[in-house]
């Protein structure tokens, strides 16, 4: 990047990656290029408190190594080598070989994949109206925490849980499975202020990472468990009369047979499934349930299992017990906090234009893209998603890749492990080049951000890639004909909630940037009953119930830990951040390392039936005796032996939302001589 500052000024606006926050902040600008990032004190989520990683967002943007044409490949598959040519070529090149593929097998043998790369409404869900269009099957899009939501909803449908703001009003804080100094940064001081104020932060991990310094206690869990715990600690308030058994009654569905279920699910119990100490147990249950306004704060680590919908079930209940959601600060967060929706995304995602019953689930990527797959994927388009580093079954997704019948399209900014497949690779926009409306997932607050500047060379926004490719298959709907600042403004004005903006907010709106909307009304449930759903009859297990995690075929649980430095495979390519990250780490606990010859810094082979993936070994207490953990995704020349830890994962899927198992796999370690 030129350094020349002349007539810069400053600009609102919002980042597009997949953090609860959804950060606003300013770029300094001259309407050509991005000099600077400037968080903003009045952010409604962010407080003006954003991660190191955006704050040198001007470098991603002007990184030289970005894609900046379209290109075709000239290598073999995986290579990565390719030649310019123009967008009129690529977009006949694709829909002149999409038409055929339609006439000769139908629209089905075309897939595609896209997922968090940009999560601002527009230019993240327009491939799938484009794609309903063309008539494929529907992408089930469970990745990350789909089972964690369908939990929730189970237990309290779109029932808006806490802001984080609302924190400073809790008197006791459990943060349950959550990385919060990576994924929620914001939150983090407003705990350590009520920490300095006497009230406890205790945190529930399988590895504490980077949450150690933040906690007053430190409890290790057997990954999976987690159920197990929150039916323990409920059989204690049952049992010390320390539930608030009118609210219970008087506000929910199902009570009565769930609390008689119970007693047999005793601290005595739990610890033999949990790991955790009997005394522990009790002494959690007991500190919980005598505190007024206590907050959950639910990652969603521990829904990425099998059981993991119905483990986000009981936590959701253990929650409300006490009746801590009657209280300011009491309750839960982890779920969506809206009161209602602000926008409508059909208007976007166009579901009436669903033509096809099929279904790929994400998770299943590798399966569906084989050869011997019962219905053949011919094409692969693939936007805002690296799936050759994040999905489980690595080494499948490879195969499918490498496929010489399948032609792969890829839309990217960087030449990924995913995009090094392409047959034709299309240059992406960033977030300060598209304009888009931005809906964080963890606060109750939403916003716009305007194009600021061009895109560099011929990189185009999703929007606008879409549009040629609809144009070239012959599309005509009015959708296809609209800029994105005509969609965007098409959903300004047929905002759900559009009635209860003032001027200055839809102002706001218009110019670029966030506003904060109202909290939720934490005890209007918004279930079919109107009730707590304490019993789901609609499930295909109506009371909630422990279920152990998947059976463990090897010695050791291995779960996956997000790195603070990265965000999945976004920002790995900023060198200083993947200095700073360092080498693929497997941390392990001190027996285990010990029974195994295993010293910190030491190259390891973690193996199952999958694969064989090396990393380097680093022994800490702060893990739980029994599992492994794996922070970051890593790109294929980062890692030790060309594989990542999403090798050693199945594509199994959760049995509540068809969701991610990625953290309820096992393995085994080895030194490597
Ligand atoms: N810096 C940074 N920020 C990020 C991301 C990132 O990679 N890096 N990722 C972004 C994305 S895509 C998301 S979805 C969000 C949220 O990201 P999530 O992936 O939901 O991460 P967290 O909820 O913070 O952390 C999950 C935690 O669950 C723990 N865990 C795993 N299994 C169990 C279990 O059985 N029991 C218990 N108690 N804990 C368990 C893990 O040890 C881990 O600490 O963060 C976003 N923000
Ligand atoms: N081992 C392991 N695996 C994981 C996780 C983990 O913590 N550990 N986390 C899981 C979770 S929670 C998630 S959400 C997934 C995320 O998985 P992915 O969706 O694959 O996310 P990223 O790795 O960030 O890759 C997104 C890609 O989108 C591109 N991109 C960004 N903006 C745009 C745009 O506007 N247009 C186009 N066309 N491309 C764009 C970026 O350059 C980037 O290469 O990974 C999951 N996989
Ligand atoms: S990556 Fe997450 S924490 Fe960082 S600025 Fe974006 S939303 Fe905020
Ligand atoms: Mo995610």
């Amino acid at each position: 990047m030129e350094n020349h500052r002349m007539n810069t000024y400053w600009k609102k606006t919002a980042c597009p990656y997949d953090c609860p926050t959804t950060c606003g902040f300013y770029v300094e600008t001259d309407g050509k290029q991005i000099f600077s990032v400037r968080p903003d004190k009045e952010d409604p989520s962010s407080g003006g408190l954003i991660c190191g990683k955006m704050r040198h967002y001007e470098k991603d943007i002007h990184d030289p190594n970005r894609i900046l044409t379209p290109m075709k490949r000239t290598g073999a598959k995986g290579e990565g080598r390719f030649a310019p040519i123009s967008w009129e070529e690529a977009v006949t090149e694709i829909t002149d070989r999409w038409k055929a593929l339609i006439s000769r097998y139908g629209a089905e043998s075309i897939a595609y994949s896209n997922y968090s790369g940009v999560m601002s409404q527009i230019q993240r869900h327009c491939g799938t109206a484009f794609f309903r269009r063309l008539g494929v099957r529907e992408v089930v899009m469970t990745l990350c925490s789909a089972a964690k939501g369908e939990g929730y909803r189970s237990v309290l449908g779109s029932t808006g849980c806490l802001d984080p703001r609302e924190l400073k009003d809790s008197d006791y804080y459990l943060i349950w499975g959550c990385q919060m100094g990576a994924t929620r940064l914001q939150e983090i001081p407003d705990i350590t202020k009520g920490r300095r104020q006497g009230k406890k932060a205790v945190v529930i991990e399988v590895f504490a990472g980077n949450m150690a310094p933040h906690c007053d206690e430190l409890v290790l869990i057997r990954p999976g468990t987690d159920g197990a715990l929150a039916l323990a600690m409920m059989q204690v308030l049952k049992e010390e009369q320390l539930m608030d058994l009118d609210f219970m009654q008087s506000q929910s569905v199902g009570f009565e047979e769930f609390y008689n279920s119970l007693n047999a699910y005793t601290p005595e119990w739990a610890s033999r499934e949990t790991g955790i100490p009997e005394d522990t147990i009790r002494r959690l249950a007991l500190e919980y349930g005598h505190a007024k306004a206590p907050a959950i704060i639910l990652g969603s680590g521990n829904s990425r299992y099998e059981n993991g919908g119905m483990t986000v079930r009981l936590i959701v209940l253990l929650s409300l017990m006490t009746g801590a959601w009657k209280r300011p600060g009491g309750g839960f967060v982890g779920a969506s906090p809206a009161a209602s929706p602000y926008l409508d995304p059909n208007r976007i995602k166009r579901p009436d234009w669903i033509h096809s019953t099929g279904k790929i689930n994400i998770n299943q990527m590798g399966a569906a893209l084989s050869a011997d797959a019962p219905d053949l994927i011919r094409s692969l388009y693939v936007y805002g998603n690296n799936l050759a580093d994040t999905v489980s079954d690595q080494a499948g997704i490879r195969r499918g890749l490498e496929r010489e019948d399948l032609f792969t399209v890829v839309h990217e900014r960087f030449v990924t492990d995913t995009a090094r497949y392409a047959d034709i690779l299309l240059p992406a926009a960033f977030s300060v080049e598209q304009s888009d409306i931005f809906t964080p997932y963890g606060y109750c607050a939403f916003g716009t951000s305007w194009k600021i500047m061009d895109p560099p060379g011929k990189a185009l926004s999703n929007w606008n890639t879409f549009r040629l490719l609809a144009r070239g298959m012959g599309f005509e709907e009015e959708y296809f004909q609209k800029t994105e600042e005509e969609m965007l403004e098409d959903l300004l004005e047929h905002l759900p909630c559009r009635q209860e903006l003032s001027d200055s907010q839809i102002r706001t709106l218009k110019e670029g940037g966030m506003i904060s909307m109202p909290f939720a009304d934490h005890t209007c449930w918004k279930t079919p009953s109107r009730k707590i759903q304490v019993v789901s009859p609609d499930l295909p297990d109506p009371l909630p119930a422990y279920q152990p995690p998947a059976k463990d075929l090897y010695p050791l649980r291995l779960v996956s830990v997000p790195a603070m430095a990265t965000l999945n495979t976004t920002f790995i390519e900023r060198q200083a951040l993947a200095n700073r990250r360092g080498s693929m780490k497997l941390m392990m606990h001190p027996l285990d390392a010990a029974s195994r010859g295993i010293s910190s810094g030491d190259r390891v082979i973690a193996f199952n039936d999958l694969a064989e993936v090396e990393f380097e070994a680093s022994v800490t207490c702060d893990i739980v005796q029994g599992a492994v953990a794996a922070p970051g995704v890593y790109r294929a020349s980062q890692t030790f032996n060309g594989l990542g830890v999403n090798a050693l994962q199945h594509g199994r899927i959760s049995r509540l939302g068809e969701a991610t198992t990625m953290n309820d796999n096992s393995v085994e370690v080895r030194r490597k001589p």
